[in-house]
Parts: structure tokens; C-alpha cells; sequence
């Protein structure tokens, strides 16, 4: 009996394996001198051979490589799912994360990559990047300059890596795919190790300047939705040494030379910030989505720009990713979403694909409140764990990562349409639907008023918060 059982999970997990991994139609192996090997990056098989094309087969499905939450076509509330969702893989994550840390090596080895950083091998990897996007199902993509094309040994070498590559990209996204956003990199190369826009080097903040100009222009050229800001450096190790005031003045004239540069080439995409608190500096400027918010009203720019939250960055500035999504929403500021989450236990950016249903929910109440993200989206900001090293383990996370989200969007749709939650939330604050309470609301009841009021009402009633209720209703939709 045993050894039959034995046997019957031999054979269950043959078949998930051989889904997986099915007969092999030529793939591109680097190493071994197949025609993807040469210089050209003009090899046009299969990378993924085996991997199918993704597909909704639903909850009881067993099946790792498909959506059992994600119906791209589905309605939800009035709007099919993907548009809700707007799902973009992040270039940099999926085909340039090597699995490397602090302590290690890399681990992932991806049979594509011949491990150079050669204008070949970039323009191989953008394939690899439009037949995952094909397969997977999802229509958008972002990427940093330096991700996508090696840099050179000069800007005009570094811009003619990029102009090369995204030629490349442009054909391939044809009428199918589109950029999400780009952005450039400014926290790699040791020029950036001060900062780009807030490095106190005036060389540095110039050729900043220029970098960020010419991505622009790759970003428009592309289609590209959004541009994003994530200020890498931007923020300082010790106040000792740094004057903030004047850092934060030149980030500020920073931003109004691309808002300018942004109209003068007829690109009419969102600019994002995107808040961080720390990592890789102690203390980052645009800490988290409330200080954002200040230093765009501060430097009178809050109309021009919106927020690109990340789920990760919110923990770890204290918040969760909810408030952080809520506090752009009601500053009018929710522009993106980078999606991905930390581990509860450990305290860095951790850059995991969202995996808690609870988490992904009470974001999608927030989203379906602000009527969706367009022209933003779900960029997955995440990265595979250092030790998840088959290549099908990229679809897999992706794929759980969109289901997670999906599961939030049906059960904040539950929620809602319900109505139980909304009606908890209204009754809290019923005693503000009265007269008074619209005097108070519109900013026209001064001090005496309400100390008549006072002293006529005497000591007022106060209700229960009914939090465990809340988080009864909550838990029931999940
Ligand atoms: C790093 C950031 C980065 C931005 C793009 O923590 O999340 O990946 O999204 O520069
Ligand atoms: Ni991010
Ligand atoms: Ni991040």
C-alpha cells in the first residue's frame, strides 16, 4: 500500500516536471557556440522552450505554470482585469538579478546569458525579455538605462550602447507590448556614490543631468507611460558632513529641468518619485510617501509629479503598504505601484514577490478607490530568493506574484460590493452628517460656535471602534 502511494507521487511529480520541462525545441544556450553565441544578438528561437503560454485554468487548478486568480479578460467592478491590474515586469530584476549578495557569488545561470556585458549579449537579453512578456501574458515592461545597454566609456558611447538597444526593443514591443515606465540609473557607477542630483560634485550632478535627459528621450521614443525618480543616493550617510538644505535645493532644480526637458521633447508621460528611507543610504531624502509629498509642495512641483509606491519601501519606512498607497491616493499622488513585499523577520529591502492575500487586498481597496492606476501599473519591482535557480522558477514567481494581486482584487470587489466595511466606516463618522458637522467640514465654525456648542451638549458620547468587527468583515472576504 505504501509503496503504491510511493509510486503514485512518483508519478504525480513526474508530470508536473515534465510540464515543466517538455521536449525541447532549440533553445539558446550561450556556452556552446549556438548561433545566439555570436555577436549579432540576432538569434530568434525559443529561450523558454517548454514554457507555454500561460492561462487562466482556475482555483483548483494544480498546475504551477498557469493563473488560477489572474482572467485577463474577467470583469471586476465595470473593468476587466488587466486593466485594473496593468501588470509590467521589471527589466532589471528578472533578466539582470544574478542571485549575487553581500556574502556570495551569483547563482542564477541562465542558459541564455554568456556572461559578458557586451551590446550582443544585451540585445540577446531583450529578447529573452519580449518572449517571457509573450508568455506570461503581460503587456508592459520597465527598465533602467544601464540595465538595458552597457555603458561606455563616454556618454556619447554609453548613448549610442542605448540607442542600439532600444532600436531593438522598439520593433519588438510592436503593437503588443508597451513601456510602463523607465528610469535611469543612478547609483551604480562610483561617480553616483555622493549622489547624482544631491551630490555635492558639480561634475557628477551634470553628468546626471545627462543621463537622465537621454533616458528620457529613450523613454519617449519608446512609449513609455511614466518616468520614474528613484532617488538611489540621494540622501546622505551623516549630517556632519552634509549641508541637507542645499542638497534638497538642487534635487528640487534638478526636477524642474526635467519637467522643462520633459515638455520641450512632447513627452507626456507622469513623472514619479519613488519613496525609499533607507538603502542604500542611512537616510533617504524622499523617506517615504508623506515627505515626498512635502518636498514636491515645498518646491511648488506637486503638480507635476506623482508617486510610484513600493510595497517593500513602505515596511520599511515604518508603514505598511497600505497607508503608504492611501496617503498618495488622498494627496491626489498615486501614480504606480512597485510590487513586491519584505520578509516580516528582516529588515532590507527583500524585493519578494507579494505572496499574502491580506496584504494584496486591503492595496486593491485603496486602488479600486483611486479607479485604477492608469497610466501607472503593477510593476513587479521583485526578484526571484538567491536559491530559486531553475529558470521556470521566473515564470512561477511572476505567475503567484499576479495571482496574489488578482486574489486581492476579486476580494476588495467582494468587499465592496458587500458594503458591510464601507457601512462600519460611514456609521464611525455619522455625527459629522449633521449640521454642525458640514459647518465644521467646510471651515466655518470658529472656536466661540463650538464652545456654545460645548457647553450646551456637555460630555459627549463616544461610540466603539469596532476594529474586530472590521477585521471579522475583512477576514471573511479573503
Ligand atoms: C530600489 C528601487 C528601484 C526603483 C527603480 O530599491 O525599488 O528598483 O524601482 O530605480
Ligand atoms: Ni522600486
Ligand atoms: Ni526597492
Amino acid at each position: 500500500m505504501k509503496s503504491a502511494k510511493f509510486l503514485l507521487l512518483l508519478f504525480s511529480l513526474n508530470i508536473v516536471s515534465n510540464i515543466v520541462t517538455a521536449a525541447a525545441p532549440p533553445t539558446c544556450p550561450a556556452d556552446i557556440g549556438s548561433d545566439c553565441a555570436t555577436d549579432s544578438g540576432e538569434w530568434t528561437g525559443e529561450f523558454f522552450p517548454g514554457i507555454p503560454k500561460i492561462k487562466y485554468e482556475g482555483p483548483s487548478s494544480k498546475n504551477p505554470l498557469s493563473f488560477k486568480w489572474y482572467n485577463a479578460e474577467e470583469e471586476i467592478l465595470g473593468k476587466k482585469m488587466k486593466d485594473w491590474m496593468r501588470f509590467s515586469v521589471a527589466f532589471w530584476h528578472t533578466f539582470r538579478g544574478t542571485g549575487g549578495d553581500p556574502f556570495g557569488a551569483p547563482t542564477k545561470m541562465w542558459p541564455w546569458e554568456d556572461g559578458t556585458n557586451s551590446l550582443a549579449m544585451a540585445k540577446r537579453r531583450m529578447r529573452v525579455n519580449f518572449e517571457f512578456l509573450e508568455k506570461i501574458g503581460v503587456d508592459k515592461w520597465c527598465f533602467h538605462d544601464r540595465d538595458i545597454a552597457p555603458d561606455g566609456k563616454t556618454i556619447e558611447e554609453s548613448n549610442a550602447n542605448l540607442d542600439e538597444v532600444v532600436a531593438l526593443a522598439k520593433e519588438l514591443q510592436g503593437k503588443k507590448i508597451s513601456l510602463l515606465w523607465g528610469t535611469s540609473q543612478l547609483f551604480v557607477h562610483p561617480r553616483y556614490m555622493h549622489g547624482a542630483a544631491t551630490s555635492p560634485e558639480l561634475g557628477t550632478y551634470v553628468y546626471a543631468a545627462a543621463q537622465v535627459k537621454k533616458a528620457m528621450e529613450v523613454t519617449h521614443y519608446l512609449g513609455g507611460e511614466n518616468y520614474v525618480f528613484w532617488g538611489g543616493r540621494e540622501g546622505y550617510q551623516s549630517l556632519l558632513n552634509t549641508d541637507m538644505e542645499r542638497e534638497l535645493d538642487h534635487m528640487a532644480r534638478f526636477f524642474e529641468a526635467a519637467i522643462a526637458y520633459k515638455k520641450k521633447i512632447g513627452f507626456n508621460g507622469t513623472l514619479l518619485i519613488e519613496p525609499k528611507p533607507q538603502e542604500p543610504t542611512k537616510h533617504q531624502y524622499d523617506w517615504d510617501a508623506a515627505t515626498a509629498a512635502n518636498f514636491l509642495r515645498k518646491y511648488g512641483l506637486i503638480d507635476e509629479f506623482k508617486l510610484n509606491i513600493e510595497c517593500n519601501h513602505a515596511t520599511l519606512s515604518g508603514h505598511s503598504c497600505h497607508h503608504e498607497v492611501e496617503t498618495a491616493r488622498i494627496n491626489g499622488l498615486l501614480g504606480n505601484i512597485d510590487a513586491n513585499t519584505g520578509d516580516p523577520q528582516v529588515g532590507w529591502d527583500t524585493d519578494q514577490f507579494m505572496m499574502d492575500v491580506g496584504e494584496a487586498t486591503l492595496v486593491m481597496l485603496t486602488v479600486i478607490k483611486n479607479g485604477g492606476l492608469a497610466p501607472g501599473g503593477f510593476n513587479f519591482d521583485a526578484k526571484l530568493r538567491r536559491e530559486s535557480t531553475d529558470v521556470e522558477d521566473l515564470f512561477i514567481a511572476h505567475i503567484a506574484g499576479m495571482d496574489t494581486l488578482a486574489r486581492g482584487l476579486r476580494n476588495a470587489a467582494k468587499l465592496i460590493e458587500d458594503g458591510s466595511l464601507g457601512e462600519l466606516v460611514r456609521k464611525r463618522y455619522q455625527s459629522f452628517d449633521t449640521e454642525l458637522g458640514a459647518q465644521i467640514e467646510a471651515g466655518k465654525a470658529d472656536f466661540e460656535l463650538l464652545e456654545k456648542k460645548a457647553i450646551e451638549w456637555g460630555e459627549p458620547k463616544v461610540g466603539s471602534a469596532k476594529q474586530e468587527l472590521a477585521e471579522m468583515i475583512f477576514q471573511s472576504a479573503l
